[in-house]
């Protein structure tokens, strides 16, 4: 990585789903060895700790589709202000979830900095439902969508502007469990995935070199990764709220980002859905710390 400088952003927060729990995702993260290991690797590293998220009640009621929406509306703001100040002080933003939902703030942040900015979402789900098509009222079904200026306008106009990202810019890695509205969605907007097919049928060293060029040739100024644990394998991530079978093995991820690494594209991460009360021993925690270290330029021999 290009950058030697890391601030990390704790986002405790479990309201973009129903399963409590993932709001300890931040501190399962730090007690797996986050910062020893980056300063390992000869980074400065600075824990910048958690954003205020307020300890509540989830909602969980079966007609809203729009769960939390107002508590996430603040993390959200919160966040983007966060991943900003990070980016004006020509830092890393290494942000720590929480659900998937936080993206919506990480987003908010690069997006005001980055004027083109590249996405890979590694996750078994495309997250890009609207409270039309959404199955669950999860939010954290719905970030990618919110961030292309699709759902509810409180959403989308998070930090006052929308869309956030292009289509374009977009490349979904791992989508197993997709929704029909999701499909539609996906086709309609010609977003780029690399489902569990693609990666079965080229292998993950054809599917990342394929993903590196889309986004050079998109001229992209940044490349953010959000990383759902639930992309791999619940063999290797147990402790995740909504795990898919048929996922990507430890090794692939490991290729994955040794590759994001040899080709220097990433410009800020995120790893989200880390559960502490789903696992096993904290392996999900200690799998994505292992996955930074990759991604951060940690090698073999
Ligand atoms: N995640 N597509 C399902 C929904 O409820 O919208 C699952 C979403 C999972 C979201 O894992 O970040
Ligand atoms: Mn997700
Ligand atoms: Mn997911
Ligand atoms: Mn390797």
């Amino acid at each position: 990585m290009q950058n030697k400088n890391i601030s990390i952003i704790g986002v405790p927060s479990d309201y973009g789903q129903r399963r409590r729990g993932v709001d300890m995702g931040p501190s399962a993260i730090r007690y797996a060895g986050v910062v020893e290991r980056l300063e390992a690797l000869g980074y400065e590293v600075v824990d910048e700790g958690d954003i205020q998220v307020k300890k509540g009640n989830l909602i969980v009621e079966q007609n809203n589709k729009l769960l939390n929406i107002d508590d996430i509306i603040k993390i959200s703001t919160e966040l983007g202000d966060r991943v900003e100040n990070v980016l004006n002080a020509g830092r890393f933003p290494l942000v720590l979830g929480g659900d998937h939902s936080i993206a919506i703030g990480t987003l908010s942040g690069l997006a005001k900095h980055y004027k083109n900015l590249g996405v890979i979402w590694y996750d078994a789900h495309a997250d890009l439902n609207s409270p039309e098509t959404t199955p669950s009222g999860n939010i954290h079904g719905m970030p990618l969508a919110v961030c292309l200026g699709i759902g509810d306008d409180r959403l989308t106009q998070i930090r006052d502007f929308t869309p956030k990202i292009k289509p374009e810019n977009i490349i979904i890695i791992g989508a197993r469990s997709v929704d029909p509205g999701e499909k539609e969605l996906i086709k309609k907007l010609g977003i780029k995935v690399y489902s569990m097919h693609e990666i079965d049928r080229l292998g993950m060293t054809k599917v990342m070199e394929e993903a590196i060029s889309y986004l050079i040739q998109k001229q992209v100024d940044g490349v953010h990764l959000s990383l759902d644990l639930d992309a791999l394998d619940p063999l290797y991530t147990p402790g995740v709220g909504t795990p898919v079978p048929g996922g990507i093995t430890y090794r692939e991820s490991h290729l994955a980002m040794e590759m994001l690494e040899e080709a220097n594209i990433i410009t800020s991460a995120e790893f989200v859905e880390v559960n502490p009360i789903l696992d096993e021993r904290n392996k999900t925690a200690d799998t994505a710390v292992a996955l930074m270290g990759s991604l951060f330029g940690e090698k073999l021999v």
